[in-house]
C-alpha cells in the first residue's frame, strides 16, 4: 500500500530523503530531470528552464566536456533558487577503497556537492562502507534493478540489494528500481525509464509512461530524453510533473 508523502515523513529516516519529500510537498512534483547534456551551457540553460518543475536534478557530471568547478557553483545556486536537490548518477561499482577516492577526489569531488549518489551492489557491502567513510551528508541509493533490456538484476540480486539497504539505514535511503522492491516505507523508489511518447531507444532502454511508473511503485520518476530533447523542455517537464503527481495522488487517496 502506497502512503501519501506527508505520511512517509514518519517512516523515512535519512535527512536527505526527508528533505526531498519536503521539496516534493512544497512544489507538488515528484519529477527528477536526468540532464544528460554534454556542455555546461546546455546544462545550465536546461536547468534554468526546467528547475521550477522538478524536485531533483540528476547529473552525469563526467559527460560534460567543458567541466570546471564553476559549473557546480552555478548548479548549486540554481538548486537554491528553484528549490531542488542534486543526485549524481555516478553508479559507483568498485572496491570500498577505490570508491572512497572516486567519490571524494579526482576532478569532480562528488562528495563536496551532491545530495544523493548511487551504487551497484554487485561488489557487496564493502562499497557501502567505503562510500560512507568519506560521505558528507549524502543519501545513498542502491541500484536494485535496471531499466535496460536483458539486464542481469534478477530477483535474488534485487533482494540482496534490499538486505544491504536494511543493514545500513543511516546511509542508504532508497533504490533505483523499475517497480517497488520492498514494503519498507522508509526507502524511496527512484524509477528511470520513463517517457510519454516512446517505449524504447533501440539501445536497450525500456520506457514506460509516468502513470505506469507510479503504479508500479515509483516515488520519484526519472526522465531524461523525454524532456531535454523536447523543443519546449519547460512545457514538457510540466506535463511529466502533472501526470506523475496526479497518478501519485490517485494512488494514495483514501
Ligand atoms: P532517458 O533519456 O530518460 O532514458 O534517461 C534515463 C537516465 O537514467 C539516464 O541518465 C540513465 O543513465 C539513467 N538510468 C536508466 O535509465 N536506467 C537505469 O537502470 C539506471 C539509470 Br541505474
Amino acid at each position: 500500500m502506497v502512503q501519501p508523502f506527508s505520511d512517509r515523513l514518519k517512516y523515512v529516516t535519512h535527512p536527505k530523503a526527508q528533505e526531498l519529500i519536503k521539496v516534493i510537498l512544497r512544489k507538488s512534483t515528484n519529477l527528477c530531470l536526468s540532464a544528460d547534456v554534454t556542455s555546461s551551457q546546455q546544462l545550465l540553460d536546461l536547468v534554468e528552464k526546467v528547475g521550477p518543475h522538478i524536485c531533483l536534478l540528476k547529473t552525469h557530471i563526467d559527460i560534460v566536456s567543458d567541466f570546471t568547478p564553476d559549473l557546480i557553483e552555478k548548479l548549486k545556486k540554481l538548486s537554491k533558487e528553484y528549490d531542488f536537490l542534486i543526485f549524481e548518477d555516478r553508479k559507483f561499482a568498485d572496491l570500498g577503497s577505490t570508491v572512497q577516492k572516486q567519490f571524494s577526489e579526482g576532478v569532480y569531488r562528488i562528495s563536496s556537492w551532491s545530495d544523493f549518489i548511487n551504487a551497484h551492489v554487485v561488489v557487496g557491502p564493502g562499497i557501502i562502507k567505503g562510500l560512507k567513510s568519506v560521505a558528507q551528508d549524502q543519501g545513498l541509493i542502491l541500484i536494485a534493478q535496471m531499466s535496460a533490456a536483458g539486464n542481469l538484476c534478477n530477483e535474488t540480486y534485487t533482494q540482496e540489494a534490499v538486505k544491504m539497504a536494511e543493514n545500513d539505514r543511516t546511509f542508504v535511503c532508497g533504490f533505483i528500481c523499475t517497480k517497488s522492491v520492498s514494503d519498507d516505507q522508509s526507502f524511496l523508489n527512484f524509477v528511470p525509464g520513463v517517457n510519454i511518447s516512446s517505449t524504447g531507444d533501440g539501445l536497450g532502454q525500456q520506457w514506460v509512461s509516468p502513470s505506469e511508473a507510479i503504479e508500479k511503485g515509483a516515488d520519484v520518476i526519472i526522465v531524461g530524453r523525454g524532456i531535454y530533447q523536447s523543443s519546449e523542455p519547460a512545457e514538457t517537464a510540466k506535463e511529466y510533473k502533472e501526470q506523475a503527481f496526479k497518478a501519485y495522488l490517485d494512488l494514495t487517496k483514501e
